[in-house]
């Protein structure tokens, strides 16, 4: 056993003497406060889809989607209990919509964005446009527009939520309100944002409709797939990605959401990728194929093996790698842009 430090007796007086005046020992957590490297708590964690579905099923006969609002399964990452969170700065869930049904119009702070796993003919509602749902779609919910969801298919629409929820808690800016309608009146024709701006065009007068983020609110997945499949024919494949490509804010060139850059990628058959690490926490949803990524921090590497419809998340300065045998698509969607406003993104490509 070591000697207890002289000082120590005298040092936990001087805490607790001054621990009423909420003054605190710096020295005690200057190592955690200033880390000599990411530490993160949030740990690599798979969901497949076939141990998620019975349960988004289950949910659908418990509740509505009225009653709920938004009904929803949160992907909570474990090392991060009871926040609601899979960083520590996003959310992200499994939102369920039924025939017939309607999640009603609200709006809020936080920005959303929408990717379709499974079903065709559910549609999202933002600002008087509709954006009809397919399976690989990329759809926004830009911050402070309404919204609401309803379903006009023949069976379950499921898709993954991801939300900058965290961070706007954290920064305590949240704000919502409810619509004084259910469901927005129809105002335009269904991809006119995209016509607009979607083919590398743009019209002639006038500012995008939402502020920082994206004009066009669906990126349908029939164009992401050609341009993946073109690349992967047509381009050398990065040894790290595969072939990937990042979404866009045509107004910019910069993410379609200020808070959430996203992502689509294709890893060729045979694929053996490179590691790399990132400070942004990355969530990932397989679109198709089956491949596996191995991730670790200062020990063993996790493997997990992920078919479609799955989603796992790479946190925070992790080394993680990519494979697949066969070939998969896989979308992904990380707080990057935030990193990169306050010029602290930093990422590693490894040999
Ligand atoms: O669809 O507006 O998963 O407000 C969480 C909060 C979805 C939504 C979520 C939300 C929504």
């Amino acid at each position: 056993m070591n000697a207890p430090h002289p000082d120590a007796a005298m040092r936990q007086q001087l805490y607790s003497d001054m621990a009423p005046l909420n003054l605190t020992p710096l020295w005690e957590s200057l190592h955690a406060l200033v880390p000599l490297k990411p530490a993160s708590p949030c740990v690599p964690t798979l969901w497949k889809y076939e141990h998620v579905r019975p349960f988004l099923m289950r949910a659908g006969e418990a509740i509505t989607a009225e009653e709920a609002v938004r009904r929803v399964l949160v992907l909570e990452n474990p090392g991060l209990p009871g926040q609601s969170s899979i960083t520590q700065s996003l959310y992200a869930g499994l939102q369920l919509i039924l025939p017939g049904e309607v999640a009603p119009s609200h709006r809020h702070v936080q920005s959303a964005l929408r990717f379709i796993v499974e079903g065709t003919g559910a549609y999202t509602a933002v600002n008087g446009e509709r954006a009809t749902m397919r399976p690989g779609d990329f759809i926004i919910t830009p911050s402070w527009t309404f919204h609401d969801h309803g379903s006009k298919a023949a069976g379950p629409v499921v898709w993954l939520d991801g939300l900058d929820i965290p961070l706007v808690r954290f920064l305590d800016a949240g704000f919502a309100e409810n619509d004084t309608r259910k469901s927005q009146t129809v105002m335009r024709a269904e991809g006119t944002s995209l016509a607009r701006y979607g083919h590398n065009m743009a019209p002639v007068r006038g500012d995008g409709p939402f502020g920082l983020t994206s004009p066009i609110f669906s990126y349908p997945y029939e164009r992401s797939r050609e341009a993946l499949q073109r690349l992967e024919r047509d381009a050398p494949v990065d040894d790290w990605d595969g072939v990937k490509l990042r979404y866009i804010n045509p107004l910019t060139g910069g993410s379609p959401m200020p808070t959430m850059a996203t992502f689509m990628q294709r890893l060729p058959a045979g694929f053996d990728g490179r590691p790399w690490r990132q400070t942004d926490g990355a969530v990932f949803s397989v679109v198709e194929g089956h491949g596996e990524v191995l991730i670790e921090r200062d020990g063993p590497s996790q493997r997990f093996k992920y078919g479609p419809r799955d989603h796992f998340v790479i946190p925070s300065w992790h080394t993680a790698r990519l494979k697949s045998s066969a070939g998969c698509v896989l979308f992904s969607f990380s707080d990057r842009p935030v990193y990169q406003a306050l010029g602290i993104h930093r990422e590693e490509r490894l040999s």
